[in-house]
């Protein structure tokens, strides 16, 4: 079978023979932030996607070997954006009011809970839970908040090891985790023993549609090992004999996909799931033809924005980053951006801060930096969630600053 992570030949779902159908160049690890003295021992490798044309799975060539991106350092936060936790205080309590309405003592597990965003709210109610984050950083800080979280990858073993203690499940939840997991079949194998047999599986994450659609190539990287379409989770989890039963478009994460799965036969299958599966056909997901599409579609966004940021630094203006994101890491090296052409990144999370962005060695400062002396342009790597920020930086357009955009097309806007 095909290795759980590192390089493929084959499909990490299916075990098809695949091959990449672009390179985006060496990439660093995504949330690699560094400190100066880490920058010469720096690891890279290539990351290439590749199309499944017998399972329909969007996913790279390579992927990193888990410990590297996830540790006692890891960089992200999920409760930096206040966007994102009233999204998953929504999603929660979706959750509380259906899937386990009525149920007498329910049981609720989340697959890479990081610090506790959604589960607290299961706490706040109560409500039996447990929390699976293989990042001790992030999930000390659930702990701290009195969310009961586990350290350690999930598999088949830890499911066991979960049932046995807690009993099964009525509800699995991961909220952009599952398209971080290389060995996919491992999960599907490890949700069938944990889940009860009247209970459900959802899960969101960035959508394949929305990706090519909008040629936000930047939601390609290193954890992200799948980008996950209807089509492709329907039939990952086939063999597992769980099902999908409804399909839930987010705008969260630039356009993203819930899904809900059932034991086969246990649930009925609501009429948005074949539609789902109809529009993406028509979208042309599975066809090779839609990604070659997609390769030209970065190439030209690479050459736009590169043509943007050497015209503003030949006038001498001055551009900074907003928001250290892990997209921003593709963004940097794939274009070739420096510190000559974007001064510095301004992020919130502390553990950013004073580091280095992985691969192109932008200098990460804190937000009150950007504040302090407004840029001429901001570069919006948080493009996911301009909203609130376009929302929170009035004063920066009106102190004349404009923001550079890159999805879905490169553009300078108030
Ligand atoms: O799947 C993943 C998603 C959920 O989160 C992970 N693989 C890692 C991460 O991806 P990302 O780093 O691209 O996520 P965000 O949410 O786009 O990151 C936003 C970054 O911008 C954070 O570092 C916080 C920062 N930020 C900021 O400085 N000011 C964010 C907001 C909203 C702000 O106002
Ligand atoms: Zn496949």
């Amino acid at each position: 079978m095909t290795p759980a992570n590192g390089v493929t030949r084959h499909c990490r779902v299916c075990n098809a023979e695949i091959a990449p159908f672009m390179s985006f160049g060496r990439m660093p690890i995504a949330n690699g932030f560094l400190k100066p003295e880490e920058a010469a021992t720096e690891y890279f490798f290539e990351l290439a996607p590749a199309f499944c044309d017998s399972c329909g799975m969007f996913q790279l060539m390579e992927q990193p070997r888990p410990e590297k991106m996830f540790h006692e350092q890891y960089a992200f936060y999920s409760s930096t954006s206040r966007y994102m936790q009233a999204h998953f205080e929504a999603f929660a309590h979706a959750v509380i009011n259906n899937a386990i309405a009525g149920r007498d003592d329910p049981f609720v597990v989340e697959l890479g809970s990081n610090d506790g965003i959604m589960l607290r709210h299961f706490r706040q109610c109560g409500l039996r839970h447990l929390g699976v984050e293989p990042s001790a950083n992030v999930a000390e800080v659930a702990r701290s908040q009195s969310i009961n979280t586990v350290s350690a990858f999930f598999d088949r073993k830890l499911a066991d090891d979960i049932v046995a203690e807690h009993g099964r499940a009525d509800a699995i939840l991961a909220a952009n985790v599952m398209c971080h997991i290389p060995d996919l079949p491992g999960v599907g194998a490890g949700v069938q023993r944990l889940l009860k047999p009247d209970g459900v599986f959802i899960f969101e994450d960035p959508y394949l549609g929305d990706m090519i659609a909008k040629s936000s190539y930047d939601q390609i990287y290193d954890e992200h090992v799948f980008m996950f379409s209807a089509t492709s989770v329907q039939r990952a989890f086939a063999p597992f004999e769980l099902e999908v039963v409804d399909v839930m478009p987010q705008i969260t994460h630039g356009g993203s996909m819930r899904y809900a799965l059932a034991p086969v036969g246990s649930r009925p299958v609501l009429k948005n799931v074949g539609a789902q599966l109809a529009k993406e056909a028509a979208l042309g997901l599975d066809r090779p033809e839609t990604y070659l599409r997609f390769k030209a579609n970065c190439e030209s966004s690479r050459a736009a924005l590169m043509q943007t940021l050497e015209r503003l630094r030949a006038q001498g203006k001055r551009v900074v980053g907003y928001g250290a994101t892990s997209k921003s890491t593709t963004v940097t090296n794939y274009c070739g951006i420096t510190s000559g052409h974007v001064e510095f990144i301004s992020d919130t999370t502390p553990i950013k801060q004073g580091r280095l962005s992985p691969g192109a060695h932008i200098p990460v400062r804190p937000y009150d930096e950007f504040v302090k002396k407004y840029p001429d342009y901001a570069l919006l790597f948080a493009w996911n969630h301009a909203a609130e920020i376009r929302e929170k930086e009035t004063g920066f357009i009106a102190a004349g600053g404009r923001w550079i955009v890159y999805v879905p097309e490169v553009a300078i806007v108030a």
